[in-house]
């Protein structure tokens, strides 16, 4: 039977490891990433030996700027994980927000664990994972790795996932963008099966490297997409790769205010 694949991303502190060990136990084995020193570290579950975890490299973002970046995107694209366990440090919830995002476009099954609950209750945080589950529309579950605390829970939903995970709906931007982006999507090669195109388009709109190398399209094709992010950036006035960066913050600001409470404002508001 062949081993089912979770893979295990963070930013980098956010208990990535510390949850792998628990997880796992001494079932790990560690190696390198094909042509880089980037270490790769797989185990399995200590609960269901068929699913393996994949640690991959503590990352902020999925642009192509550092080897830990093109190790974790080359893997979520091309190795067909069933899910992904995104681990963050919710005590800094959004900037830790901003890798989910992305992550979000990938098209793959997603499981949010917010980490570090002992450090957001000690903050006088209250956050509220429910909404927090609707407004990104998959599973999350609060965890503190180290009081051992919500692992169960976490396991519950790789279960799930497996059974009935679906493809998350990904963000949506402003319309100016998304217009955009839905026209570069009609554009791309064939090859890029539908999950990936909203990933796709969003990568040839900032002007990614790597996807505009390593993709086979046409001058013709190249100059039209170049057309469409050029006027958008005339539009909206802003460059395309800003554009991209603003509207994840504007769409985490959107999701954080409706989950988030800090004690003290709350007992203002009720006062
Ligand atoms: P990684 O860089 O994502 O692999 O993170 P690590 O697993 O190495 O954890 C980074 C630090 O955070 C370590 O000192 C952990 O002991 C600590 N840590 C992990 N989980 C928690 C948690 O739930 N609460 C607290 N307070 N600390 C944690
Ligand atoms: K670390
Ligand atoms: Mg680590």
């Amino acid at each position: 039977m062949t081993k089912k694949q979770i893979a295990l991303v963070g930013n980098p502190n956010s208990g990535k490891t510390s949850l792998f060990n628990e997880l796992t136990g001494s079932n790990q084995s560690v190696g390198n990433w094909p042509g880089v020193t980037v270490e790769k570290k797989e185990g399995k579950l200590k609960k269901n030996p068929n699913i393996v975890l994949q640690d991959l490299p503590g990352i902020y973002s999925l642009s192509p700027y550092t080897p830990e970046e093109v190790v974790a995107r080359d893997y979520l694209l091309q190795d067909n994980p069933s899910g992904i366990l995104n681990i963050i440090d919710a005590s800094n919830l959004e900037r830790n927000l901003y890798l989910t995002t992305q992550l979000l476009e990938l098209g793959i099954p997603m499981i949010l664990s917010l980490n570090m609950m002992d450090v957001v209750e000690k903050k006088g945080i209250r956050l509220n994972e429910e909404k927090l589950a609707y407004s990104l529309g998959i599973p999350v579950v609060k965890m503190s790795v180290t009081k051992k605390e919500g692992l169960a829970n976490a396991l519950v939903e790789i279960d799930k996932l497996f059974v009935h995970g679906r493809i998350p709906d990904f963000p949506l931007y402003d319309n100016r963008l998304e217009v955009a982006l839905s026209e570069i999507s009609e554009l791309l090669p064939d090859n890029i099966p539908t999950h990936q195109k909203r990933w796709y388009s969003i990568k040839l709109f900032e002007r990614d490297e790597t996807v505009c190398s390593r993709n086979v399209m046409s001058d013709k094709v190249k100059k039209e997409i170049e057309d469409i992010i050029s006027m958008t950036e005339e539009i909206i006035g802003d460059d395309s790769e800003s554009i991209i960066i603003n509207e994840r913050y504007n769409y985490i600001s959107q999701v954080v205010s409706l989950c988030c409470v800090k004690e003290t404002d709350y007992k203002l508001s009720m006062s």
